[in-house]
Order: structure tokens, then sequence, then C-alpha cells
């Protein structure tokens, strides 16, 4: 009976949040504490949209339609398959302003939002949209744009639809709003002139925002016609009606949409005002607006130049551009979700939900992976901390609010039903006891040096950072004192050529073959390494014990333990230690040939082991995990492994490519091998930007200081980031995209697109802030 009673209270404690007092209390980002924060474009799954930051907010958004023949192409969330040229921000402060590029087949969109405080309930904002005709792909001959609110769960909208279907302003009420108005100012051309448009518009309960997309689809009919003057008459789908299915799920959403069906080129602009804002002057739209948001971007390229100073660097105007276009996509990329994680604790037997929280983040991809991540986080906020350090605070604050009662921060955050919607089921639930690299430690760090983390944050934080300390500390220890070992690898050593360990980060790296506690992982010691160095800092700023903390630190960055436990004399590099054989192969299955008349059953392919494993140092993986101990600048500059390492890394069968450095050596015969059937070679090759930058900033430190490897750091330095530099900018001028991965062989962007979470830290390679 105790061993069951001891089974429930630790499954319970699994989805017990953490006891120290919360980060940020109920109504930390509401708009009375945070009236500066509360609007923003925190939707960065959606081409264009806004939020406030609390749970059920009132959302706003823009939809588009080609009304080509029989081919609407309603655009709507950010998706690869929409297959569009480019996008992103050209111009984002994070807190302010934006202005965004988004160019579709045929025409393009630029969408501009701009906020101006007052009141009590977080103040205005206008957006204006301009669209104009692209000579690419099939000419639409007039455009639908839709623009929408909807609420999520509380709240009322009164739709005032003034002539014929044209809704021109809405009023609404929400808790955390108020009264407010929205207006839809009628279409002109860019300099002002009236435009012939036809309008639609949707007042409906839908079943919630994960469904907008779908409401309109099923809402829409081809019963409408366009006839400006002087031009064909043409049908197009307008919104139309609709109702949920018989039987469905209560409405959680109100839905009003106001669709604008016009010619190109045009512009419109949208005014949200809010009720308590009385000292308004004048609307701010049409000239105001114009000048609004000149001043932004005229104080943003200011701000810009005085943080990164790439133009006194003398980079081109062009390399500029794109550098704000980076920090603007990493800023515009931030979200606010709200929800709960299904959590596998391996004391129950089902999944469970985690307790409900905020998580302001930024997101590593809008498209393919518009959610937060804990260790891409930890360098989101390297770029972000040079740029806005009060942010950095923020978005630090909200992941460390999600620990639970262990010291556990859940890996990947699928919160609220809209992120639920871009997930398959089998990857939603996270497992209590998978890590993942604590990498919110260097934004930490980064925010010491800067001078922007004071006394009161640190002792606030501290109790959360150490349960998170102790958590790695006590579940992810290695075989001996002072190794670690990541959990959760995959344990069936059947299906794949060579298990993962996607807490690592490294998903398919090789480590190895046969997971085991033996295992001896070189990067999660590392990362330990530098976490109880920055502990240590952080209890010594507030006057806590920090003795056992730099004591660790000392140990893990101790050259000569680090070489009893990793160095592998035999392969001349760092590794991970385990039971491990690299002859290892993927092959066909051979089946037995079915009795006649039953179907010929597919075989898969398995993994087969040509030679029995041992315990031994891993070899065949060469690549980043080797490189961490000068990854994260734990080798003293004297250390004669600094230079096998920098002879490894510009050695171009190993490391060294004209892109960057590839995450697996070519000499591997893991080397842009699939890992099952179906998983291409993932960090197996490719270049990566987060480690990319890790090497360019321990060059630049190795390159500082006294000692015979000096000269080749700094050459290396200025080469890598040379490399890295130009290829990321040629693939963003050549494809319009910053992506997930570069081609080893080519340079070519690859994997997800867009992807400005770590890959934007070309800018701080730009900048040389390291
Ligand atoms: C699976 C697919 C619609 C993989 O950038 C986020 C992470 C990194 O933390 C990690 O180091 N990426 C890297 O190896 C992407 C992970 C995406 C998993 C989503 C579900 C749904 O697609």
């Amino acid at each position: 009976a105790y061993g069951l009673y001891a089974r429930w209270w630790l499954a319970a404690r699994t989805v017990t949040l953490h006891p120290a007092p919360r980060l940020l209390g109920p109504n930390a980002s509401g708009p009375g504490l945070s009236p500066d924060l509360f609007w923003g474009s925190y939707r960065p799954q959606v081409y264009f949209g806004m939020k406030t930051r609390s749970p059920r907010s009132l959302v706003t958004g823009l939809m588009w339609m080609h009304q080509l023949e029989g081919d609407i192409r309603l655009r709507h969330t950010c998706e690869q398959s929409d297959g569009l040229p480019r996008y992103g921000w050209l111009l984002h402060d994070g807190v302010h302003f934006g202005v965004q590029e988004l160019r579709d087949v045929g025409l393009s969109l630029q969408t501009e939002f701009v906020k101006r405080p007052g009141g009590r309930h977080g103040g205005d904002w206008s957006w204006r949209v301009t669209a104009r005709p692209e000579r690419s792909g099939p000419q639409a001959p007039f455009v639908s744009l839709l623009f929408y609110v909807a609420t999520d769960g509380q709240g009322a909208l009164q739709p005032q639809v003034k002539e014929k279907s044209r809704m021109a302003s809405l009023t609404g009420v929400t808790e955390e709003l108020g009264h407010f108005t929205i207006t839809f100012q009628p279409p002109t051309s860019e300099t002002g002139t009236p435009l012939y448009a036809s309008y639609n518009y949707l007042d409906a309960k839908a079943e919630g925002l994960h469904r907008l997309s779908d409401v309109v689809k099923a809402s829409l009919a081809p019963r409408f016609s366009f006839a400006p003057p002087g031009a064909p008459k043409r049908r197009y789908f307008g919104v139309d009606t609709y109702r949920i299915a018989p039987g469905g799920v209560q409405p959680r959403s109100q839905l009003l949409i106001h669709q604008v069906t016009v010619s190109l080129p045009c512009r419109l602009e949208v005014v949200f005002e809010s009720g308590s804002f009385s000292e308004r002057t004048e609307r701010l739209a049409g000239e105001a607006l114009t000048g609004a948001l000149d001043r932004h971007a005229a104080a943003f390229e200011r701000r810009f130049e005085e943080t990164f100073g790439l133009a006194a660097k003398g980079y081109s105007l062009q390399e500029q551009r794109f550098a704000r276009a980076a920090l603007s996509n990493m800023l515009g990329g931030m979200g606010y979700f709200f929800g709960r994680s299904l959590v596998q604790s391996p004391h129950a037997e089902q999944p469970q939900l985690y307790p409900e929280g905020p998580l302001f983040t930024a997101v590593p991809s809008r498209s393919f992976f518009p959610r937060g991540f804990l260790w891409d986080e930890g360098f989101h906020q390297l770029l972000v901390a040079r740029w806005d350090p009060a942010l950095s605070r923020e978005v630090l604050a909200h992941w460390l609010d999600l620990m639970n009662a262990e010291g556990w921060i859940p890996r990947e955050q699928i919160l609220g039903d809209e992120a639920r919607t871009k997930v398959p089921s089998e990857f939603l639930v996270q497992h209590s006891s998978a890590g993942n690299p604590p990498t919110l430690f260097l934004t930490l760090r980064q925010l010491l040096a800067q001078g922007q983390a004071d006394g009161n944050f640190l002792r606030s934080i501290f109790p959360r950072l150490q349960s998170w300390y102790d958590w790695y500390n006590q579940t992810q220890t290695g075989p001996l004192p002072y190794t670690f070992r990541w959990r959760g690898r995959d344990q069936d050593t059947r299906l794949f050529l060579n298990p993962k360990t996607l807490t690592s980060g490294l998903d398919d790296y090789p480590r190895a073959s046969h997971p085991s506690p033996d295992e001896r992982h070189l990067d999660l010691r590392c990362w330990m390494a530098v976490v109880s160095a920055v502990m240590a800092d952080v209890a010594a700023r507030i006057e806590a014990p920090a003795e056992e903390y730099r004591r660790m630190a000392e140990t893990l960055a101790d050259n000569q333990l680090l070489d009893q436990h990793h160095w592998a004399e035999a392969l001349g590099t760092f590794a991970d230690y385990g039971n491990h054989t690299s002859a290892v192969a993927l092959e066909r299955e051979r089946l037995r040939p079915p009795p006649p008349g039953q179907p010929l059953p597919s075989p898969r392919l398995l993994r087969i082991v040509r030679k029995p494993p041992a315990l031994q140092f891993v070899g065949g993986a060469l690549g980043y995990v080797s490189l961490f101990p000068l990854l994260l600048e734990l080798l003293h500059p004297n250390s004669p492994r600094l230079g096998n390492l920098l002879a490894d890394m510009r050695s171009e069968k190993k490391l060294w490519t004209p892109f960057g450095l590839r995450s697996l050596s070519r000499s591997s015969p893991f080397y842009l091998k699939h890992n099952t059937e179906h998983d291409p070679p993932y960090w197996r090759g490719p270049i990566w930007l987060n480690i990319n930058y890790l090497a360019v900033r321990a060059l630049h430190h190795y390159g500082q200081l006294e000692g015979p490897y000096r000269e080749q750091a700094s050459a290396l330095y200025r080469q890598l980031r040379a490399n890295l530099i130009g290829n990321v900018f040629r693939q963003y001028q050549e494809s319009g995209y910053i992506w997930e991965q570069y081609n080893d062989s080519t340079g070519r962007g690859q994997g997800c697109y867009p992807f400005t979470g770590w890959s934007a830290l070309v800018v701080l390679m730009m900048a040389e802030e390291y």
C-alpha cells in the first residue's frame, strides 16, 4: 500500500508547480503593471495578427485570398506549403511597432502596426496593409483581404454595419480590455485616393481559435460579384454564413470578419481605440499613422546602429537590412501562449495535464515550430538581451515559472489549442525525466555581464535556479562522480542506425550504439561546468553560499579530470563513453514469403550489428560533441587538446566547410546517414548556427588569451565568422529566408523556413558581440 501511495505522490509531484513564490504574479503581464507589452504581435504562427498578454485574449488577424478562377488560396497561418517566395519582419522593435513584408505569388503585402500608449487598458494601435501586384506567377484580377477579430471564451463584439454588408467598425468589451472600438478605414490608393471595393462580413460563433481558417473556408460562397467602374463584372468567393455542425462542440469564440475585395494596388488601415484612452486628439490613421511609423522606423535604425554598429564596421546597406530583418524576426517571433502541457511521469500510467500557465517566448520557426523550446530559448535571448534586456528577463521569468516541484522544466511547450493543432498527437507528450541543455544560464550570464540582473531579480529567481541545477545533478548524473548522462535515449536498438538523444538537443548525433547506464556524455558535462560557474556567480552576488558551486565548476572544468573521463587517446579527440560499436548498418529485413493469397508484408529497414559492442570511447563520432570543451571555453589556453580541436575544426576532411562548421565529420561512418528509412540525417553533417555561434565566440576568446594557439584561433575566428555571415546572407538574398540548417557541401538553406530562432545569432557574429 505504501508503494502505491508513494507512486501516486511522485506522479502528483510531476504536475505540481515549484513552491517558490511565482516570479510573475497573476497581473504581472496585465495592462496595469505592464501596459507597454500588453498588445503585441504575439501570434507568430499567423502571417499577421495581434493579441494581448492575457490568458483568454481577444485576437485580431489578417487572411487574404487571391480569387483566382477556382483557386482561392486562403492564407492565414504561416505554412511552408503556401510556398510564399519570402516573408518576414523587416523592422520590429519588440515593443512599439513592426513592418513586415509578405511576398506571395502574384501579389505582395506590406503589413505594419504601431501602438500608442494611453488609458488603463494597454492603449491603442493601428494597422496598415498595403497590397501590390507582383509579376511572378498567375496574376489575380483582384484580391480579398479579410480582417478578423475573435474572442476566446469571454467578451462580446458588436458589428456596426454601414451600407450593405460593409462592417465599418465594431465595438467590444472584454475582461482586460474594457470597452474598445475597432474601425476599418475604407480602402485607398497608396496616395490616399478612395478605391472601389466590394464588402462582405461574417458574424459567427466558432468552436475556438484553432478553427478560424476552417470557419472561413466553410462560410465561403461564390455568389458575390465585383464590378469596378469600367471593368468586367467577376464572381468571387465571400464569407457568407457559418453554423457549427449540429451536435458539435460549444462555441468558445465569437468571430467577426470584415472582407474587402479590391483591385491592386491598394491600402487599408485598421484602428483599435481603447475606451479608457481619453486624451486622444486625432485618430492614428492616414498621415498621422505615416508619421508615427516613420518616427519609429528612424528610431529603430538609430538604435540598431548604436547597439550593433554594423554601418561603422563597413557592412553594406543590404547586409545591414538583412541583419535588421534577422533581429526583427526574432522579436516578431515572440509569442504569448497559455495552456497546459501533457506530461508523462515515470510513476504514472497515463500522461497527466500539467498546471495551466503562460509562456512568453520567442519561437524557432513561425511556420513549422511556432512554440517554445527550452534550449532554443537560451540562444534566442543572447540576441534579445543585447537589444532589450528587460524583455529577456520577462522571458526568463516565464520559463522559470513553468518549473515543477522537482525542478524540471518541460522541454517543448505546446500550450493551448492553436499550438496543439500543429503537433501530431504522438509528439504531444513531454517526459518528466527528459532534460535539455540549460542554455537559459547563458542568457543569465549575458544579463549579468551587461549589468542587467540586479540583486532583487537574482534573489527572486535563485530558489528556482537552485532547484533546476539540482534536478540535473540528481537525475542526469553518469556512472562516475563528475560525469553526466542524458536520460531518455531511444531504447529500441533495432530500429535506429543509432538510437537518438532528443534531450541533448542534438537529436540523431551519434552516441554509444547501445544505450546503457555506463554512458558518459561530454556535452552535458560541459554544460554543467558552465552552469555551475554561473550559479557560483549568482550566489556570490546575492551573498548566498557559493563555495559548492565554485568547487563544482572548478572540478568540472579541471582539464585533467576532463581528460580522464573524455579524452580518447586512440581516437585523438574528446568523446562520449559507453557501450559502443561503430560496425552497424541498416538493412532491409528478409521476410518469409507469405502463404499463397496473403498480402506481401513490407520489409522494414533494421539495424544489424556486425561487431558486438564493448565499453569504450565512442568512435566514429567526431563533430560538435567532441568540440564542447572548446565551445564552452573549458580548455586551458595552453592545453595541447586545444591544438587538436583547432586542427579538427580546420580540416576539410573533418569539420571545415566554406559555409561554417559541419555537425559531423565527413570521415564519420554516420556522416549524412539516415537513422531510419524515414529519418534523414539531421545533426549528421548539416551546419547549425547555434553551435557555430559558440564556436566563433570561443575562437574569439582563445584569440585573446596568451598561449601557443592564440594566432591559430584568431585566424580561424576570422575565417569561420566570414564564412558563416557570407553564406547566411547569400542564402537569404537568394531564397528569401533564414533557414534551420545549411547544407555542408553547397551552403544551401535546408530544413524548415523561415527559421529565425538561433540562426538569427548571425547578427551577433556580425557585431562581434560575444
Ligand atoms: C515534431 C512535428 C508540423 C529540433 O528548434 C526546435 C528543435 C531543437 O530544439 C532541436 O535541437 N528542433 C532540433 O534538433 C525542431 C523540433 C521539432 C519537433 C516537432 C513535430 C510537427 O510538425
